[in-house]
């Protein structure tokens, strides 16, 4: 198991990511802690320079496991549920290009097996009047486009349930099966979090168990969306229910910059260092 961190590689809004800004510098900080890899969170793929990205991660000896698309909900509105099949359209031509870009960064470093691309809140929210048969069914639709384009491309699609106040469906584990389900692709899986989790399951390893070997992609967080280690989670438990799943994806990090970025970032590490030690030594 190797850990990530969720940053930002263009400037957004997004609050829960600890580093936005001078990428290059914070993936150096990054690699020098000790981190394996980086979850780049990419509002627009075509505005990245992709061979200087490339480069950057060679430099660092970091890796790029998963691009995530969350911000071109937040900044441009792209969705797969809205009204309109051009903002649609749009939304899937969009993750096109993000699944463009990780199978373009897998094919350079060689050393990701299957490059993801992340789908959480580009899954838009309801519209009054629009029935949630219909939300579902323009969600499948969009998701089986996307689908399609990166079974082609070998890149994996990873589905995020996310918690009641952050997003109106697909708030659970179970949602998220029922989703990969009706999608019908077994190269599209989930990616739990545990501060959704941490609302939404009942018990946070029974649902890590249910998922099995649909789980992809991991994100660590703590209660209160701080550093893992600052709220109330059981990363013990956590870490020890991965292991006996055989779970052997990335571990990402991604919490709000508190304290602040450089301190959060270097607590992930001292908090989760110890418990993946004691599960390696059995
Ligand atoms: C993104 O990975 C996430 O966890 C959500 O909270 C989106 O805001
Ligand atoms: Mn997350």
């Amino acid at each position: 198991v190797k850990l990530s961190l969720a940053i930002s590689a263009q400037a957004t809004r997004y609050g829960d990511v600890a580093f936005v800004g001078d990428l290059d510098r914070n993936m150096g900080r990054l690699a020098q802690m000790g981190y394996d890899g980086v979850e780049l969170g990419i509002r627009d793929p075509l505005a990245m320079d992709a061979a200087e990205l490339e480069a950057m991660l060679a430099r660092h000896d970091l890796v790029c496991p998963v691009i995530s698309t969350g911000q071109a909900w937040i900044e441009e509105r792209l969705s797969f549920t809205s009204p309109d099949p051009k903002v649609r359209e749009a939304a899937v031509e969009r993750i096109g290009q993000h699944i463009a870009l990780a199978a373009r960064m897998n094919t350079m470093s060689g050393t990701i097996e299957h490059p993801m691309v992340m789908l959480g809140l580009i899954r838009g929210r309801r519209t009054e009047g629009v029935s949630d048969d219909q939300v579902m069914a323009w969600l499948v639709e969009a998701l089986r486009e996307c689908a399609s384009v990166s079974g082609r491309a070998g890149v994996q699609l990873v589905i995020e349930p996310i918690n009641r106040f952050e997003a109106d469906f697909i708030h659970s584990a179970r949602d998220g099966l029922a989703l990969l389900e009706r999608v019908g692709y077994d190269h599209v899986g989930l990616i739990l979090d545990t501060f959704h989790m941490n609302i939404e399951e009942p018990s946070i390893e029974e649902s890590m168990r249910l998922v099995g070997p649909r789980l992809f992609h991991f994100h660590l967080s703590d209660s209160n969306r701080w550093h893992p280690g600052a709220g109330h989670i059981d990363f013990a438990s956590v870490v020890r229910t991965l292991a006996d799943m055989g779970y052997d994806g990335f571990l990402s990090g991604e919490f709000m910059a508190k304290p602040d970025a450089e301190t959060a970032a270097q607590r992930m590490i001292e908090h989760m260092w110890p418990l993946l030690r004691e599960i390696r030594q059995g």
